[in-house]
């Protein structure tokens, strides 16, 4: 080969910026696009198709939004309608959820008993409440059946409700960054599926280890999502804490900090960063056991911190946010919700029963304040999730839980339980919906079941 073919070749991968190992460099780290909503209105098309995706530094086929491994992140705010077109080019049916938002379930809305088949295209319009709490939210396919190999190939993104840091002044104007986390298998150019966990590559915003840089004292606001299909992440940053703003895109009544972020599959937290000295520090995810009956994966360094340029004097950051209302008195009524699968692992179960979505398991009026017990008769971890609403944690394997916030993922213990308080107050929830374990390979296979709430 001559010296200018040479040239010619290496030069895309300059182009890419690829990096060798060692010390970070400069700012590596990308956020997902974003698509804002103007006057009101979000409009968007997701293309639904298999295609060629970057990924982990490589070209990996996949399923995948509009030929992206990571789909735009959709800006919103409280009272806006979207408008979004899903054009199913795969060849398997899917449908669109948007987890966590307090919107109908009916109609072209966010309806998951509503399928898009291949070959089809479907208008979605859903209306956001002007109460809609702001934070982060994330939109996913919700065929049962296909959800677990959708969203492991990709096809998740962020949904952000604007006005999380309004009511504080002195939080207002910082850098903030949507990071998404991602695991996948890859083999032959291909997202395949093994087991789960098993060489699982750890992305965040599609990425390998990215560089993110922040100003010695400086404090960013970082919107972290968990938004792969079944994977646990324990999160560290190396000689930082975290600043826990909100849960679920529900903000706490006070600033929590802590050492550890777990996000279960599904879980969000919004968080302040506020940047040590000089120095390079680490995030990590650390290695998880979901149990005998479960999975076992290694942790990983996720992305690298360079604290580097001119200090800026630290924020004072406030120890109390807002108030957030306690249901634990208005509690309307109990039921108790359960967690099973067999022996292999291959059907699980809600109450006994595999998904049927012909079949409303539960039923309840609109205003009743219900206490869930969930239990989990199973040797691994799964977490519990409700769509349309949120709730309130009160209790894990009989240990009463300080109120912060409120969540839309809860952990349940192996062995154990966990007691909720679930509102069914917000009359644009009337309708069929599901709930459901969001390791999405244990919702596929059975673990999912539908309420109605009635007016
Ligand atoms: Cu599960």
């Amino acid at each position: 080969m001559n010296l200018r073919a040479a040239v010619l070749l290496a030069l895309p991968l300059a182009a890419d910026g690829v990096r060798e190992a060692g010390p970070a460099g400069p700012e590596t780290f990308r956020d997902p696009t974003v698509v804002a909503s103007r006057d009101g209105t979000l409009e968007l098309t997701l293309d639904a198709a298999r295609a060629p995706v970057e990924l982990a530094g490589r070209r990996v086929s996949a399923q995948a939004y509009n030929g992206s491994y990571l789909p735009p992140t959709l800006r919103v705010h409280p009272g806006d309608v979207i408008r979004l077109r899903l054009v199913n080019a795969l060849d398997e049916t899917t449908n669109l959820h948007v987890h966590g938002m307090a919107v109908s379930p009916l109609g072209t809305s966010d309806n998951v008993f509503l399928h898009i088949a291949p070959g089809r295209a479907q208008d979605y319009e859903i209306r956001i409440p002007a109460t809609q709490p702001p934070g982060m939210y994330w939109y996913h396919p919700h065929a049962h059946g296909h959800s677990d190999e959708q969203v492991r190939n990709g096809m998740s993104g962020a949904l952000v409700v604007e006005g999380l840091l309004d009511p504080f002044p002195e939080l207002r104007g910082l850098r903030e960054h949507v990071l998404l986390l991602k695991d996948a298998q890859i083999a032959d150019g291909k997202i395949v599926r093994r087991g789960i966990g098993d060489d699982a590559e750890r992305t965040v915003n599609g990425q390998l280890d990215p560089t993110i840089t922040l100003q010695p004292g400086e404090t960013q606001l970082w919107r972290i999502g968990n938004v792969g299909a079944d994977l646990y992440y324990l999160l560290t940053l190396d000689g930082h804490r975290f600043y826990e703003v909100a849960r679920d895109g529900h903000r706490l009544a006070r600033l929590v900090p802590k050492r550890q972020l777990l996000l279960e599959p599904g879980a969000r937290e919004e968080v302040l960063v506020q940047a040590a000295g000089p120095g390079t520090y680490q995030l990590r995810t650390a290695g998880f056991d979901t149990g005998p009956q479960g999975n076992r994966y290694p942790g990983a360094v996720l992305a690298t911190v360079r604290v580097e340029g001119a200090a800026v004097p630290p924020l004072t950051l406030p120890k109390r946010l807002l108030p957030v209302a306690d249901l634990r008195r208005r509690i309307t009524g109990r039921r108790t919700i359960v967690f099973s699968e067999t022996a292999d692992g291959d059907t699980l179960f809600v109450d006994g029963r595999t998904f049927d979505p012909s079949r409303t398991d539960t039923r309840v009026t609109l205003g009743a304040i219900e206490e869930w017990t969930i239990r989990n008769e199973s040797g691994e971890l799964h977490d519990f999730h409700i769509h349309q609403t949120h709730f309130q944690v009160t209790e894990v394997n009989g240990v009463r839980q300080r109120f912060d916030g409120y969540q839309d993922i809860v952990n349940v213990p192996v062995h154990g339980a966990v007691k909720v308080i679930i509102p069914f107050t917000d009359p644009v929830i009337v309708g069929r919906f599901v709930y459901h374990c969001h390791l999405l390979s244990h919702e596929d296979k059975g673990m999912m079941a539908t309420i109605e709430v009635m007016p």
